[in-house]
Order: C-alpha cells, then sequence, then structure tokens
C-alpha cells in the first residue's frame, strides 16, 4: 500500500530515509514541507514501521467529484463576481495585477481569457511543459480567479482579470490524485512564491477525512503553506447539508474553508440560497467549526476547454471567486498575513437568512466591506469585526 510517514521526534528525521529503506520500504519520495516521504510498503513492513513509532498515514486517494452540468447551459446570467460588485474595485484600479494565484487542480487549458498571464505550469501527474488540460475542472477554477472575459466582451470574466495563475496539476484524466501529489504542488507553491509572486493558493479539492487535521499530512502542508505566509482558499466540499461534511483540506484550521451559494444572478443579498450541496461543519473528527463563509458557486460560466465557456455548480467555483478576491485586495495591501486576510474576509461578510453557522459560516464575502476593513476606513460593520481587523499580524 502507498503510505505517508513522518516522524514523530524531529530527531528521527535525518535518518528517516535510511530507516525506510531498511524496512523495505520502496519508492520514496521525499515531502520536505511535511518532514516525510511517501512510500510503498507491505501490511508486515506497515506493521513494523508503526511499531518502531513512526507515523504511518495512507496516502490517501483523492477523486473529483463533479457535480451534474445544469440543465440550461449557457443562461444568460452574469459573472457572479458582477453580483459581488467587484467592478467597483476594478474601476479602482484593483485587477489582481502583479499578484498570482496557484491552483492546484486538473491544469489549465490555454484559452484567450488567460492572455499571457499564466506564469508556470506543472504537471505533477505526466511531466508535460505546456498548459493543458485533459478533464476541464481546472480551467474552470482558474477562469473564475484570473479570467479577463475578453472572448465574451468581458461578461465572464473572473474575480482577478489581471492576476497571474500558476497552474498546478496533480489530477490525471479521470480526475483521481493522492495525498502526496497535493503535498508537492503545495510545496512547489511555498518555494516559489517570492519568485512567481504568489501570494494565494486556491485548493478546489476534497475528500471525506480519514483522520484528525494533526495527523493528516495534507492539511499539515496547508498548515506550512499559511506559516510560509501563504493564503490557503479551500473547498468546503460538495457532500451537504448534513453536518459534518466538510472535506480535507477543507479542515485545515488555518486555511479559508469556502462554501457555495446560488446568489440567484442578483446583487441583494436577501434571496441568496446556501446550496444544498455545500459541505457543512462542524468538521468531522476535530469538530471545528467550517465553512468560514460562503461564496456564490451555483451555475457559474466560466472558461471552457475549447477556448468557449461552460456552467458548472459546486464548492469548486466558489472557492475561486474568494481567492480572486484576495488578489484583489493584496495588490492594495501587499503587507497583509494570512491570517489577517482571513479575519478580515470573514469579519466583513455578511449573513444571509437565519443559516445556523456551520452551514454558511460568517456568511456571504463581501469584498467591498474587506477592502474598506483593510483601509481602515470606518464601515458599519460589526464592533468585534473592528477589534479582529486592528489584531497585530503575525
Ligand atoms: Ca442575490
Amino acid at each position: 500500500m502507498n503510505v505517508i510517514v513522518r516522524a514523530a521526534d524531529p530527531r528521527r528525521e535525518a535518518g528517516l530515509a535510511n530507516e525506510l529503506r531498511r524496512a523495505g520500504a520502496t519508492g520514496l519520495v521525499e515531502l520536505p514541507l511535511v518532514d516525510g516521504y511517501a512510500a510503498r510498503v507491505d501490511d508486515a513492513q506497515l506493521d513494523q514501521l508503526r511499531k518502531s513509532g513512526l507515523k504511518v498515514v495512507p496516502d490517501q486517494a483523492f477523486h473529483l467529484e463533479e457535480l451534474p452540468r445544469p440543465e440550461q447551459p449557457g443562461l444568460e446570467m452574469d459573472s457572479a463576481a458582477r453580483t459581488l460588485g467587484l467592478q467597483t474595485l476594478w474601476d479602482q484600479g484593483l485587477t489582481g495585477k502583479g499578484v498570482a494565484i496557484a491552483v492546484i487542480d486538473t491544469g489549465v487549458a490555454p484559452h484567450p481569457d488567460f492572455e499571457d498571464r499564466i506564469s508556470a505550469f506543472v504537471d505533477l501527474v505526466n511531466n508535460r511543459p505546456d498548459p493543458y488540460d485533459d478533464r476541464g475542472h481546472g480551467t474552470h477554477v482558474a477562469g473564475i480567479a484570473v479570467g479577463s472575459g475578453k472572448a465574451s466582451q468581458g461578461k465572464y470574466s473572473g474575480a482577478a482579470p489581471e492576476a497571474n495563475l500558476v497552474a498546478l496539476k496533480v489530477f490525471d484524466h479521470e480526475g483521481n490524485t493522492n495525498s502526496s501529489l497535493i503535498i508537492k504542488a503545495i510545496q512547489f507553491a511555498v518555494e516559489n512564491k517570492e519568485r512567481l509572486g504568489i501570494r494565494v493558493l486556491n485548493i478546489s479539492i476534497g475528500a471525506p477525512p480519514q483522520m484528525s487535521a494533526l495527523d493528516d499530512p495534507v492539511v499539515q502542508a496547508v498548515e506550512a503553506a499559511t506559516r510560509s505566509g501563504l493564503f490557503v482558499v479551500c473547498a468546503s466540499g460538495n457532500r451537504g447539508p448534513w453536518p459534518d461534511t466538510i472535506d480535507t483540506p477543507g479542515i485545515a484550521p488555518s486555511a479559508l474553508t469556502v462554501g457555495a451559494t446560488n446568489d440567484m444572478n442578483t446583487p441583494d443579498l436577501k434571496d441568496d440560497k446556501v446550496s444544498r450541496f455545500s459541505g457543512s461543519g462542524p468538521t468531522p473528527i476535530d469538530k471545528i467549526m467550517k465553512p468560514d463563509l460562503v461564496a456564490p458557486g451555483e451555475n457559474i460560466v466560466s472558461t471552457g476547454l475549447k477556448g468557449d465557456y461552460v456552467e458548472q455548480s459546486g464548492t469548486s467555483m466558489a472557492t475561486p471567486l474568494v481567492s480572486g478576491i484576495a488578489a484583489l485586495l493584496y495588490q492594495a495591501h501587499p503587507e497583509v498575513q494570512p491570517r489577517q486576510m482571513k479575519s478580515t474576509l470573514k469579519g466583513t461578510a455578511q449573513k444571509i437568512r437565519s443559516y445556523i453557522e456551520e452551514v454558511q459560516g460568517k456568511g456571504v464575502v463581501q469584498p467591498l466591506k474587506a477592502k474598506a476593513a483593510l483601509a481602515g476606513t470606518p464601515t458599519r460593520v460589526a464592533a468585534d469585526v473592528l477589534a479582529t481587523r486592528v489584531e497585530p499580524p503575525r
């Protein structure tokens, strides 16, 4: 079986590879971000490693669960970016320029809406050099974050239409990947964040958690990415509406975990509904309060594989909308640390209807209020939000 092994005792880390080889483990892949290795072991070796006090967990399989396409594709709707009022920020010159968003997904297909802004492409599945997507999910996600809307005269632009895209392909064409590939992708983002200007890491990926966030190596990779200064945005998953349906790595305490709404194609929040499929809290094993907030994620029109536009629904779609918003805010406030970005977005979100926090988190993301809060402009937000805002960044 494929496993991820870490030393519980830091003093054993240096000799870990030799220890694994001596035990008969094969196919070792170093995962420095989590101080461990991916490896193949048989049952006896697994037993032996565990008895020796090492932390050994399955290299968990992730399968892309795409929701069915809407029955009437191509409905005449504006982009969710517009219903959230992002035009106001774009008019102020906040377009994500100079900020890169890394997207861990199925890859990205060249599309007029990305122009020359795919600043890096890493294929962890087939090692191909040039951008491609043999599934479509990643291209759709990327368009929601950074698409310019060029092929639709601006109609279907993403949230940060001038941000750069770093596409990290981990899913194969059947929508399969595993923990160790996702960790390697997160590691690339951490190691190249200065060179490529990456501030935001978008993970529209999820699987049912098999263990506590303290033991889950993908979650630990997310926590390490946050400590390094990346703002990590994760999908809550599509297994709602029942409790305990937050996917990993959306269970990561430091990540901003995003559920989905239907904005009914209007800027007014009164008609918004949390999507029935949206993964709900608390997290299944650790009972952490999630999601952190929600964003439009139903019937979202974004970039397709053929230079066209397609409609998709899911928390996978809500997540890059928030990643794009974070890119706009980073352009205006590059000094902001992940913790402050998260508390600002949560603190300025707007609750809808009477959904409990386990369903809607702090409510629908409100980019204009978040911008005002970061700028220190007095706004009509609750006192506890202002208290959160002036917390010193770490
Ligand atoms: Ca609405």
